[in-house]
């Protein structure tokens, strides 16, 4: 039994649901929190079910600050959704506190626990199905930008220090491959190379940051397709999840994390890597969706460093499932051996097609500038 089913009966208690809880299942293919759906029992209705998350203790030191954060971020959204004639309920996740008022439940061995309604009537898709589902998420999280564009980023903590600092994710790479820990590094020695290849690269958007070039937004951070909640008949996104990540950040990367996840037709984890392929088409429709969502938000020069933002992107997602398999898989959840390391393959396969197809990337977003 892992710490989070160990603990379930007691997070139940702690929250009221309204009506007698039937159950409560594991959920979703989230690669961080415990997430479980619970269902209850109305009278007058055959079943409410609700989101029951244990963050993870590994990613999030601070869950006072997340929740923070999230509770911030998901009243502000409402507000804003509201004054657009949105559906609050359906369009932003509301935090349901626990019994005892505080933002989260706390058990005994650190965890902690929060709850959300779950959004009735969305399916959450694991693969772009199509183009125009993949286009839905794109301007989904366009708006989720531009909703939050004059959101005080003061306010927010940086719930994971230096998350997207490209720099300081290949410094853990190069600490873990030396300490090589499980004697996991010598079967790893191309992909340790592929990356190291790339060191210059991993400052690019650093740099430009620095530079004044790109500006600090308010942004998701983690915008894979799998954390947009997509309308069941209309296939439009309805609702931004997982704002664990909230954060001051850039907006290609949010751009970037999307087109790593969603513009190609594999799996994160394929062990076949012929099959594993940047699709140029689904790129172009995110960049036009993207763009149509953040409705002018962006800059000319933000524009043009997108196709920047997707290799980043996904050349740091590499580097980081290949740092936590060197260190024993402490991180992201797997559910086989060597799960990490063939994430990390499939994420360099999917940088050496974009810089293969390059110039078509740049030409790309030219056109949308
Ligand atoms: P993780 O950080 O582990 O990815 P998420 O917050 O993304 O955790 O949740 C994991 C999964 O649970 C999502 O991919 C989605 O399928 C589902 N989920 C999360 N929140 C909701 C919600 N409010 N309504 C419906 N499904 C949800
Ligand atoms: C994690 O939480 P989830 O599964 O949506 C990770 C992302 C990675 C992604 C790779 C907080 O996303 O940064 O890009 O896995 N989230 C966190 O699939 O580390
Ligand atoms: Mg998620």
């Amino acid at each position: 039994m892992t710490k989070a089913e160990e603990y379930l009966g007691e997070v139940l208690a702690a929250f009221d649901f309204g009506e007698p809880v039937v159950g409560a299942v594991r959920f979703g293919q989230g690669h961080i929190n415990d997430t479980f759906v619970v269902h209850t029992q109305p009278a007058d209705r055959c079943c409410r079910r609700f989101i029951l998350q244990r963050m993870s203790p590994a990613a999030f030191k601070r869950p006072d600050q997340l929740m923070e954060n999230v509770i911030g971020v998901t009243e502000y959204l409402g507000r804003e959704i509201e004054s657009h004639g949105g559906d609050r309920e359906r369009e932003a996740l509301r935090v349901i506190r626990p019994r005892s008022g505080q933002p989260y439940y706390a058990d005994r061995d650190g965890g902690a626990w929060r709850v959300y309604p779950f959004v009735e009537d969305t399916v959450c898709y694991q693969t772009a199905e199509t183009p125009a589902l993949f286009a839905a998420s794109g301007r989904a999280f366009g708006r989720f930008q531009r909703l939050l564009q004059d959101y005080p980023a003061q306010t927010l903590y940086e719930t994971i220090p230096r998350f997207h600092d490209t720099e300081d994710r290949l410094a853990k790479l190069k600490a873990a491959a030396a300490a090589d820990r499980l004697g996991r590094a010598a079967e790893c020695r191309k992909d340790i190379s592929f990356i190291l290849e790339r060191e210059a690269d991993c400052s690019v958007a650093l740099q430009a940051l620095r530079d004044g070039v790109l500006p600090l937004r308010v942004t998701h951070n983690d915008t894979k397709l799998n954390n947009v909640l997509m309308d069941s008949a209309s296939g439009e996104g309805v609702c931004i999840i997982d704002l664990d990540t909230v954060m001051p950040g850039l907006a290609i990367n949010d751009f970037g994390d999307s087109i790593r996840f969603g513009a190609n037709h594999s799996a994160e984890d394929e062990t076949d890597l012929s099959k594993v392929n940047l699709d140029i088409s689904l790129f172009e429709i995110y960049t036009q969706a993207f763009l149509e969502g953040a409705g002018g938000t962006l800059t000319e020069k933000e524009i043009e460093y997108l196709p920047w933002g997707a290799k980043l992107m996904t050349l740091e997602c590499g580097i980081r499932f290949l740092t936590d398999y060197l260190e024993g898989d402490v991180y992201f959840h797997i559910s086989r051996e060597k799960q990490n390391l063939d994430r990390c393959r499939t994420q360099c396969k999917l940088v050496g097609d974009m810089e293969a197809h390059w110039d078509e990337l740049m030409a790309i977003v030219k056109k949308y500038q």
